[in-house]
């Protein structure tokens, strides 16, 4: 099937052509089917936020910043969807905190494990770890695939980004004493309510804000950034979140219109 030509002129232009970054990454076996309803779920709760990177998240940025500067083995872990939108960012931000890079899947095969790690090799990444044989390792309690991990990786790591995860993972990395730092657009997901820091942004704006940040923050003082890290609050964050969702979709509806809002632009 050919990809379907998105105009820039299109309202939605930018919208779509991630959509069919995803079904590009799909048809290369990068991205699994339920990869595909996870991004339209994902869309959803874009909307409500405004399609924007806002001061909440931004704070979560800064922590998890803190956090990947601050500890001993950061890791970034991948999967399908975080390699089809943002592998060069996954890159360059792995070089910026001194983290690996590890493919950890829900819906593990051999193929796909070695087509996302050959398109984050294009991307630049000089290793990758969790693929094949060397993810040999096990995390407890995690009855799915997520379970295997790489000794030299997740398994040793003090703290895990994790991009679009499916939540029990989260859980079972916490109980290992890790700090999590969550990208998920969905702030009432499990992943969300359990992770150390939870950055409600889509992926595409998320990494390259926290690469910013993590370029910025890794010439400052590490007992400052300690202090950054641990006085973040994700509940208090996730709350004001869901409440900036909430202060927008009032607005929105005493207005009546959403595209009244959108042609005025910002909330
Ligand atoms: O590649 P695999 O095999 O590891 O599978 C990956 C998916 C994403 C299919 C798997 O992890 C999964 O099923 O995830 P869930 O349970 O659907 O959760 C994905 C979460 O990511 C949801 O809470 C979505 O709202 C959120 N999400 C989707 N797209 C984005 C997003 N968050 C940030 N940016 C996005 N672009």
């Amino acid at each position: 099937m050919k990809q379907t030509k998105i105009s820039p002129r299109h309202p939605r232009a930018a919208s779509l052509m991630i959509r069919e970054k995803l079904i590009e990454g799909f048809r290369n076996g990068v991205v699994a089917t339920a990869g595909l309803l996870a991004h339209g779920r994902g869309e959803a709760f874009d909307y409500l936020l405004g399609e924007k990177t806002t001061s909440n998240a931004l704070k979560a940025i800064k922590a998890a910043a803190a956090i990947l500067l601050t500890t001993k083995h950061p890791v970034i872990s991948i999967n399908g969807n975080a390699a089809a939108l943002v592998a060069k960012d996954i890159v360059k931000l792995a070089k910026e905190c001194n983290a690996r890079i590890e493919v950890n899947l829900f819906h593990r095969s051999p193929e796909r494990e070695v087509a996302i790690a050959k398109l984050l090799q294009e991307a630049g990444a000089k290793e990758v770890l969790g693929v094949g044989e060397a993810s040999s390792a096990r995390i407890p309690e995690v009855a799915s695939e997520r379970r295997r991990v790489d000794p030299k990786g997740i398994l040793i790591a003090d703290a895990v980004l994790v991009p679009l995860e499916d939540g029990d993972r989260t859980q079972a990395l916490r109980k290992m004493g890790k700090s999590v730092i969550a990208i998920d657009l969905n702030p009432l997901s499990r992943t969300a309510q359990f992770a150390t820091v939870t950055i409600v942004d889509n992926i595409v704006r998320a990494m390259p804000a926290l690469t910013k940040t993590a370029a910025k923050l890794r010439k400052g003082d590490k007992g400052n950034l300690r202090k950054l890290a641990s006085s973040f609050d994700n509940k208090q964050n996730l709350s004001e979140a869901i409440r900036m969702m909430n202060k927008r979709l009032a607005a929105i509806a005493a207005k009546g219109t959403y595209l009244t809002i959108l042609e005025e632009s910002e909330i």
